[in-house]
């Protein structure tokens, strides 16, 4: 079984023993062990009874302008499973569970962490991951051959998380009523453009070439995210899009190289030695599997 497949029906960054990371209004990052789920306990379906885990949403999150309020709450009528209004509380991969308590059942299984964690949705919280890449090409401009493979070797715009400090595919949150095709149009603007620091002028021509680049993606995937901050009452989804620069002169000529202060970002070599943030290795192997790049 693939590592693709794998990842499809079982969580793993989102369970013991990996620890639940939150930084604090202090700054400081605090961490909160998740009860021990045995693969074969996963399931709702399969009875683990002392099954019984802390419920944690962080602080900030209960005061949030942007997060739901909390369950029983007056005036707060969730509609689960459907379109609430703007907000998306649909699953990209089918019917979620609804607990005793109204409160929606992460719909991959157990987490060994109850509550919200620092999500704001009840249920599915979704995001859109723009994955553009590149060929990687030598001074003369010829492709690189990878030695053991013998094929080209791909390159993605990377980012590192400023949360977990890991590299990920510059991904964002779909804002409520907002298209997901335009959310990672904006997410890739937002991250990654803004590092270039090109100037006014160089910026309008820019947008331009990133508007265009950014209507003609493929989509490699829609579902759940093994996320580490995903709970057994909120988790992460995504539409993830492949924009792939053929030539190198479009979006791929741009040097993204981070200021002092910006958040730090690449063209990075992609591999399967590669170590990303949630399941974002996933989506580049299937981006390197379509453009039959090197793996
Ligand atoms: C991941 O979290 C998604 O794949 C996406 O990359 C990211 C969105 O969350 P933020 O980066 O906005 O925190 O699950």
């Amino acid at each position: 079984m693939s590592a693709w497949r794998t990842t499809r029906y079982f969580h793993l960054k989102c369970r013991f023993p990996h620890e639940y990371q939150y930084k604090g209004p202090d700054g400081q990052t605090h961490r909160i062990v998740r009860q021990e789920v045995p693969a074969g306990q996963i399931a709702w379906d399969t009875s683990y009874d002392v099954y019984d885990p802390i419920a944690f949403t962080a602080p900030h999150v209960l005061k949030a302008p942007w997060a739901d309020p909390k369950i029983g709450h007056e005036g707060f009528h969730p509609q689960w499973n459907q379109m609430d209004g703007l907000v998306n509380r649909q699953s990209h991969e089918g019917v979620y569970r609804i607990s005793d308590h109204n409160e929606p059942l992460n719909i991959r299984g157990r987490t060994g962490l109850k509550g919200r964690g620092t999500l704001g949705r009840w249920g599915p919280n979704h995001a859109a991951d723009p994955l553009v890449t590149r060929w990687h090409r030598d001074a003369q401009g010829q492709k690189v051959i990878h030695a053991d493979s013998q094929k080209p070797i791909l390159q993605f715009v990377s980012i590192q998380r400023r949360d977990t400090g890991e590299w990920a595919i510059p991904g964002g949150m779909v804002d409520p009523g907002e298209l997901v095709s335009e959310t990672v149009k904006r997410e890739f603007m937002e991250e990654a453009m803004d590092s270039t620091q090109a100037s006014a002028k160089e910026r309008e021509s820019c947008l331009a070439l990133v508007r265009d680049f950014f209507s003609r993606g493929q989509e490699i995937y829609a579902g759940y995210v093994d996320d580490p901050r995903n709970t057994d009452n909120a988790w992460m989804e995504t539409v993830a899009f492949l924009f792939h620069d053929d030539t190198g002169e479009e979006v791929g000529r741009f040097d993204l190289k981070a200021g002092d202060d910006a958040q730090a970002l690449q063209w990075m070599d992609i591999s399967s030695d590669l170590n990303l943030y949630a399941s974002h290795l996933d989506f580049v192997q299937k981006a390197a599997e379509l453009k039959e790049a090197h793996w």
